[in-house]
């Protein structure tokens, strides 16, 4: 329901993506608006795009005032929810919303929502790729980079593909969408969250307002999430990379199966330019909402087959003196270094490392002795990932993404391959994970040959 914000007192808290474009939607509908953050403005970029508006800025910390007193709170995603000014908001029953949230209320299209632990962005992406082809006008955003609020300023638009973070979930209340996508769910954010279920909770809220007038599409070979949508009352359809299903989508060898009803498609692997085991998986799930939408299986599936993968996902870098670079920046969990690593049939000398989200890294140890000879480590979980790995394979710590550049030139032979691939999120060194893979490929870059083992 679009509410009228003329005149409302609004505080935004966290002045980032997410907030910057909350404020600009806000004022634009006549809010009286004060943004604040814990940074002070000249930390925060790109805060003087909003110099020109009328915003009350609140910065270098929150002011209990701007909470008490407001009509409404919008949070950014990363802000916790248990934050004393949060907990003085509530104290005087100011109800706390998230820019997701806010923007649902007045956006009018059918929204089509991908979560999971790993590979949101590469499914949002093929998916509004499959949309677009079949002539929809499509926003395709969210956590994957443009705030869900940004729609707002588009007219005509047949659908949102909405990528949304467990951060993000925590703060809905009346969101609804039409297709929910679950892809796969493994420990990650343990930094945030106290525990496993915690984390899960937050990722399942999405099903919390969805009928049988809406569809969920999840993932058959994840037990957890089998497990943990079993009583949900939507549609459920099911994707299957482990083999055939009588209903949904399977895959039966080099094929894919899209059985639906009383109907059959197939799609030949073969032609797919994305790589790897997980990306059938993303493939798999993106093709659902298109394929029940009615859009044509050729055009879908001609959209998802060009499709090359997002910068920082197992991008090949270079090769030089026979050693083949790849930055996966984006590689932010065990899970998804896992998954990169089990593409790997030559040696690896692995650079991880970053800011700790609190995962069990001995989870990593089966796929670090099949392939990794050398296991390069920078940041702050260096010391728990040096003792819990200790005698797995031989380890290196290195006090900068530099030195790890060119220690792995160092030890790395013909044949083999070098591979960024963190299982930590990039804050305790760099802005974000793009920057700190955009610095791995300008470092690789710079390279001289012969300077290797
Ligand atoms: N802040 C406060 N008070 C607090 C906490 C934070 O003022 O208690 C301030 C910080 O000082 C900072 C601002 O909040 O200035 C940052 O807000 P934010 O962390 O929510 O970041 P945004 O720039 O708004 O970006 C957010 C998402 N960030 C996070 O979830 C951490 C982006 O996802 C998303 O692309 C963007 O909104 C647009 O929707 C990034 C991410 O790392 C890619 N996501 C995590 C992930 O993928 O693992 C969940
Ligand atoms: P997310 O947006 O969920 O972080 P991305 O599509 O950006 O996911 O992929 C990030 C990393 O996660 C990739 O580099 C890859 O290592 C891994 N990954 C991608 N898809 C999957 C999947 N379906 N299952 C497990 N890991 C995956």
């Amino acid at each position: 329901m679009k509410q009228d914000l003329t005149s409302k007192q609004i505080t935004i808290v966290g002045a980032g993506l997410s907030g910057q474009a909350a404020a600009r939607f806000l004022v634009e509908r006549g809010a009286e608006v004060t943004l604040s953050d814990m940074r002070a403005a000249a930390e925060i970029p790109q805060l003087d795009r909003l110099s020109a508006l009328p915003i009350r800025f609140d910065m270098g910390g929150h002011s209990l005032k701007c909470f008490s007193q407001a009509d409404l709170i919008v949070i950014s995603p990363g802000v916790c929810l248990d934050i004393e000014p949060l907990n003085v908001a509530r104290a005087h029953a100011v109800p706390i919303i998230g820019e997701i949230e806010l923007a649902a209320c007045h956006l009018d299209a059918p929204i089509l929502a991908v979560t999971g632990t790993n590979g949101k962005s590469t499914t949002v992406s093929l998916l509004g790729a499959a949309l677009q082809q079949c002539g929809k006008e499509v926003f395709v955003g969210g956590n994957l980079g443009t705030p869900l609020i940004e729609a707002c300023a588009q007219d005509e638009l047949d659908y949102l593909v909405v990528e949304l973070s467990s951060f993000q979930l925590e703060t809905i209340d009346r969101f609804c969408p039409h297709y929910a996508l679950l892809l796969n769910l493994s420990a990650d954010h343990l930094d945030r969250y106290p525990d496993l279920d915690s984390y899960y909770a937050a990722k399942l809220n999405l099903f919390r307002n969805m009928t049988t007038a809406h569809t969920a599409v999840l993932n058959a070979d994840d037990e957890a999430v089998v497990q943990l949508t079993a009583d949900l009352s939507c549609r459920k359809v099911y994707f299957s990379a482990k083999g055939s299903l009588a209903e949904g989508m399977g895959r039966e060898g080099e094929e894919l199966v899209w059985r639906w009803q009383g109907e059959e498609v197939r799609f030949a692997l073969s032609k797919l330019s994305l790589q790897g085991a997980h990306n059938v998986e993303n493939v798999m799930a993106a093709l659902i909402p298109a394929l029940i939408e009615g859009c044509s299986s050729e055009k879908v599936w001609s959209a998802v087959c060009r499709f090359e993968g997002l910068r920082h996902r197992m991008n090949l870098v270079r090769e030089l003196d026979g050693v083949r670079w790849y930055n996966d920046s984006k590689g932010t969990n065990i899970g998804s270094v896992q998954k990169s690593l089990a593409g790997f049939e030559t040696p690896v000398t692995l650079i991880a490392g970053g800011k700790d989200k609190g995962g069990d890294y001995r989870l990593l140890a089966e796929e670090l002795r099949r392939t990794v000879t050398h296991l390069i480590l920078i940041g702050e979980a260096a010391e728990r990932m040096v003792h819990e790995l200790d005698g797995v394979v031989p380890i290196h710590r290195v006090d900068s993404l530099e030195q790890a550049v060119s220690l792995a030139q160092q030890v790395t032979s013909d044949g083999g391959n070098v591979l960024l691939s963190p299982a930590c999120s990039s804050f305790d060194m760099f802005e974000n994970y793009a920057r700190r893979g955009d610095i791995f490929c300008e470092l690789v870059g710079a390279l001289e040959t012969g300077g290797g083992a």
